[in-house]
């Protein structure tokens, strides 16, 4: 599947402040220890109902991750997939009476022109489930192979599902105890009581065919991909079996990043997939997570029709820390709108190239602090705020600002 384009991203003033993030497994704030090139798998969408406010936030902040690595000189090896094969795609199509794959193809096609409004730097490989049965028939295979798998005993529809117990450390990406893992699998897509499991909390890896449903031959019979296997071969298969970053919305935990891990773990004999598994919180509306299935939506493709600036969303999204569950607003859109036209005013009496260049280092520093957005706004507030009116400004000072804060928040000052 094709990306979205590339945004300029200008060189940044100062000088790099290693990253630290917060890792779900480790229940801390970390730094992250990447090569020469940083590999980061994101979760991508189901596509339908995109892209609404909480999707946007959540990619705002690995574009986030993804410029302070830049800006520290590490390059990104960035992989997103879309979950184009799946229960919640088919049910929408079905209900408004349209073929799911163009129902996909719509919205992966909205979208990719969000992010490319929002400026949000692209993946390398954006990749779709539809294109890589074939890897996760391999990985599923691997498992069956090596006794981390079975078929279930259902000639009808024989589904084949991973063995929670099959990696010893299971358990550790949420650090959930098993109670909580039931109630949770269950309402987030797992299936506990299916017959014939050996485990209420056994994964589907491999959906034997159903009528009226798409499949593709197998092995093990036609059929078509689980959701957690899909992300286990798609990240591992482009970044190695163990890779830098692991990301998503924190609905994500589990079981989904639980399970992905295991089978990847499961599949390739390592201990762990990810180096950091980060989550950003959930958006709600009115103090309700905003979601595709209660319909309280926001969506960007509206608010920038209405004439609101992509820099202005951005700077709404970051006034509150990224883990945080928050609440997404009109007022909190009109405190950016408001927040930016200060900073643009403030660009005419900018100071020096020495307030300039320091000013984008406590930038960097506070964003290299698990992406500290609220205490980097408040900095730049502070310099606009020290700015007078008659002071003038050095022209070349001005514009290490508006560089730094593009290349460091995709934020721009002109
Ligand atoms: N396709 C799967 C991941 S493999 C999926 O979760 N798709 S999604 O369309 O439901 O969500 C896409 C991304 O947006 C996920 O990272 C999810 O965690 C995040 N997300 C969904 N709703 C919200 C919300 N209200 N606030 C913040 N992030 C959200
Ligand atoms: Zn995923």
């Amino acid at each position: 599947m094709h990306s979205w384009p590339t945004p300029s991203v200008p060189d940044v003033a100062g000088t790099p402040v290693a990253l630290s993030l917060h890792d779900t497994a480790d229940q801390r704030i970390r730094p992250v220890t990447p090569g020469a090139t940083a590999g980061m798998y994101v979760c991508g969408i189901t596509p339908y109902d995109s892209t609404h406010l909480g999707h946007a936030a959540t990619y705002l902040t690995f574009d986030l991750v993804y410029r302070q690595l830049l800006a520290n000189g590490t390059a990104v090896h960035y992989v997103q997939n879309i979950t184009d094969v799946d229960d919640p795609l088919f049910e929408r199509a079905e209900r408004d009476g349209v073929d799911w794959r163009d129902l996909g193809t719509s919205q992966i096609d909205l979208f990719r022109s969000d992010m490319e409004t929002l400026r949000v730097l692209p993946p390398q490989d954006y990749i779709g489930a539809i294109e890589t049965i074939d890897e996760v028939i391999d990985l599923v295979q691997r498992l069956l192979d090596n006794g981390a798998a079975y078929v279930v005993d259902d000639a009808e529809h024989p589904d084949v599902y991973a063995s929670v117990n099959a990696t010893e450390n299971f358990g550790y990406e949420s650090n959930y105890d098993r109670e909580t893992m039931a109630e949770l699998f269950a309402e987030r897509g797992g299936d506990p009581d299916r017959p014939g499991k050996r485990d209420p909390l056994d994964a589907l890896l491999w959906r034997a065919r159903r009528d009226g449903e798409p499949s593709w031959d197998s092995p093990f019979g036609p059929g078509r991909p689980g959701w957690h296997i899909e992300c286990s071969a798609i990240a591992t298969n482009r970044l190695g079996t163990s890779f830098d970053i692991q990301g998503g919305g924190s609905d994500l935990m589990f079981p989904h990043h639980e399970f992905s891990a295991a089978h990847a773990e499961a599949g390739h004999g390592v201990d762990r997939m990810a180096g950091h598994y980060v989550h950003a919180g959930m958006i709600a509306l009115d103090g309700v997570k905003m979601s595709k299935s209660l319909g309280n939506l926001v969506f960007v493709s509206k608010l920038t029709a209405a004439g609101h600036e992509p820099d202005a969303i951005r700077l709404g999204v970051f006034a509150s820390h990224y883990r945080q569950d928050r609440d997404w607003s009109e007022e909190i859109l009109a405190a950016a709108e408001k927040r930016l036209a200060t900073w643009r005013r403030a660009l005419a009496a900018a100071g020096t190239t020495t307030t300039a260049t320091d000013l984008i280092q406590q930038v960097r520093e506070r964003l290299a602090d698990d992406l500290d957005t609220p205490g980097a706004l408040q900095v730049v507030d502070e310099w606009a705020a020290a700015t007078s009116p008659e002071g003038g400004g050095d022209p070349t000072a001005a514009q290490l600002i508006v560089d730094g804060l593009d290349g460091l928040l995709g934020v721009r000052l002109r």
